[in-house]
């Protein structure tokens, strides 16, 4: 489908020298892949030079999923091969370069000696790691260097500390009414469509095994793609995840109908079975986007716009377009606001204390909880996996089981395609781990199986029954939910959103406390690391 552009093997890109000497040079991140970028909005192709670079620092920071790299890799490819045919002159660095120094400091050092650029100008990086190295660059290359907004985002890290800086609690519902309302984003004048700012009480269905669910889009790899398949197996063969089958867009073209083919074929139902889960199916009526959108391919706003667009033509719900409208307007801004907000220290928060390490089984799926060795599985197969997955089945077992905040997050930003830095760690150590406290959630998402049984048929394939509280039959979650209550008594029990299960737990005998405790114990005690 994507195959609009003839074999090249135009990589590595090397522009002439201009005579003069470019008057700046603009270094674009793998993840601001967007013509109106604002590093882009004042260039001109006759005096300035763009760069791309492939850096091995960016693919060891942590062991990224094979596909995560060739997926960046390739768009990065298609995005240079654009500004190059819009004019600009063009410097695209490959990983396996001579001369690569491996990082985007080194690659801009090479740069400066070739070209003698007279600025240097870029996007502020979108991770705290990479924003605290470029801010050292100006006093150390003697050269001005600009570094503007990202203007992508529907709230800027300043709107978020304004709107955080008078509440005691940040709660994401708040947050998400003042963008409805800034953007006019769903409203009947001053107020939301349908009376209702939230319509997620309609959206807890599970799916019937006999669910139609329309096939994903799919994009045959074109030569491009091809060739970075080839480096990506010969650099980071030892890598987590497979590379093949590869069906991902890589260029906007692609993107856009990834976008169209959600809007009219999946929207209808997405607010319908946004948390349920099926064995075998990935991809349920999820839209499948953030890959697009966390890397510039696709904005926010037209997300948002399509999915109105599609209500007020009648081919979804209100529940639907509402509930995919939140996961962007409001969750997607919230948490990037709140990494802002919060980092560097959010990252060392461990407010339960957990210190477990990961067991063997997130790398090889070889686990008898099927709930998970179906999700990692597919997280394997396809760097992806949708949002009650990750939360409710890897999420919810690893809060549960005490995993280390800091392996769960290395986790989470290594296995999925989608994972940057201020998108996963607040999802991780907020939404699923708690680790940060309650800065994000009112209370743990912790669950026993119970939940995994109502929104799958998981538990049908699986050696453990989930109907079983103890013994060596019982679903591990069981025990592991009480035994993780009882466990923090101490922290959690006078939050008032857990007065309910702290009070079943009151009410067990000291007997069955205590066999939950020794199940869980023994359950820990074997797994593997
Ligand atoms: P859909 O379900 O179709 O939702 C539409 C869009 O809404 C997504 O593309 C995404 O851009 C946005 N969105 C939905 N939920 C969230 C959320 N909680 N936070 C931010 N944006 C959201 N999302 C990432 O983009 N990168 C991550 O690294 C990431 N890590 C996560 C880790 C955990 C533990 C959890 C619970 C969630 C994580 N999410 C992450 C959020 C969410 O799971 C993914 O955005 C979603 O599964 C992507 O699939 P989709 O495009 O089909 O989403
Ligand atoms: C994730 C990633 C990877 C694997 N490789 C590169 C790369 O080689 N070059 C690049 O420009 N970006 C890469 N990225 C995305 C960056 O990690 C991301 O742009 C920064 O973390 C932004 O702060
Ligand atoms: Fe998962 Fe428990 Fe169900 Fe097995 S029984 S699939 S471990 S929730």
């Amino acid at each position: 489908m994507e195959a609009d552009r003839a074999a090249t093997s135009a990589f590595p890109l090397r522009p002439a020298q201009r005579p003069g000497g470019y008057r700046s040079l603009i270094l674009i991140m793998g993840d601001h892949l967007s013509h109106e970028i604002s590093s882009l909005q004042q260039a001109d192709p006759d005096r300035d030079l763009v760069m791309l670079c492939e850096v091995r620092d960016e693919a060891t920071s942590v062991r990224h999923h094979k596909k995560k790299i060739a997926f960046l890799f390739s768009a990065m490819r298609h995005f240079a091969l654009e500004l190059r045919d819009r004019g600009f002159s063009v410097r695209y660095v490959t990983l396996d370069e001579p001369g690569n120094t491996g990082s985007f400091h080194g690659e801009v050092t090479r740069a400066i000696a070739d070209f003698a650029p007279r600025a240097l100008c870029l996007c502020e990086p979108s991770e705290y790691r990479v924003k605290s190295d470029v801010l050292s660059w100006e006093e150390e290359y003697s050269l001005p260097v600009t570094l503007l907004p990202d203007d992508r985002f529907l709230c800027s890290p300043q709107m978020f500390a304004n709107w955080a800086a008078d509440r005691k609690q940040l709660r994401l519902e708040y947050f998400y009414r003042d963008i409805r309302k800034r953007y006019d984003i769903l409203m009947d004048g001053k107020s939301p469509l349908g009376g209702q700012w939230n319509y997620d009480s309609d959206n807890r269905k599970s799916a019937p095994e006999n669910l139609s669910i329309p096939t994903p889009t799919v994009f045959e790899p074109d030569d491009i793609t091809s060739e970075v398949f080839d480096l990506v197996t010969r650099h980071f063969a030892d890598h987590f995840g497979d590379l093949h089958p590869f069906s991902l867009a890589t260029t906007r073209k692609g993107a856009l109908i990834v976008l169209q083919e959600f809007i009219s074929q999946r929207l209808s139902l997405f607010g319908d079975f946004q948390d349920a889960m099926l064995e075998g199916e990935a991809w349920m009526f999820h839209s499948h986007i953030s890959f697009y959108l966390n890397v510039g391919l696709l904005t926010p706003m037209e997300c948002i716009r399509a999915a109105e667009d599609a209500l007020h033509r009648d081919v979804a719900p209100l529940n639907a377009v509402e509930g995919f409208i939140r996961q962007i307007a409001g969750w997607r801004e919230y948490v990037r606001g709140l990494y802002w907000l919060k980092m560097p220290d959010y990252k060392t928060l461990n407010h339960l204390d957990a210190k477990r390490e990961l067991p063997d089984f997130f790398w090889t799926a070889q686990t008898d909880l099927n709930c998970l060795k179906q999700v990692i599985t597919e997280t394997g197969r396809n760097a992806y996996a949708h949002h009650i997955q990750r939360l409710m089945v890897v999420g919810n077992f690893s809060l549960l089981a005490g995993l280390h905040p800091d392996a769960v997050n290395e986790w989470f930003l290594i296995v999925y395609a989608d994972a940057f830095e201020w998108v996963e760690l607040p999802n991780v150590s907020g939404m699923a781990l708690f680790a940060d406290g309650g800065i994000m959630a009112s209370k743990p998402y912790a669950s026993s199986g119970q939940y995994i049984d109502r929104m799958s048929n998981y538990c049908k394939g699986c050696r453990y029954s989930v109907r079983e509280k103890t013994g060596p039959e019982a679903c591990p979650f069981n025990y592991l939910y009480w035994d993780f209550l009882i466990r923090n008594r101490d922290r959690l029990s006078a939050n008032p959103r857990l007065g309910m299960p702290y009070r079943n737990l009151a009410r067990m005998s000291g007997e069955r406390q205590q066999a939950l405790q020794e199940d869980a114990a023994a359950f820990l005690s074997k797994l593997g690391t």
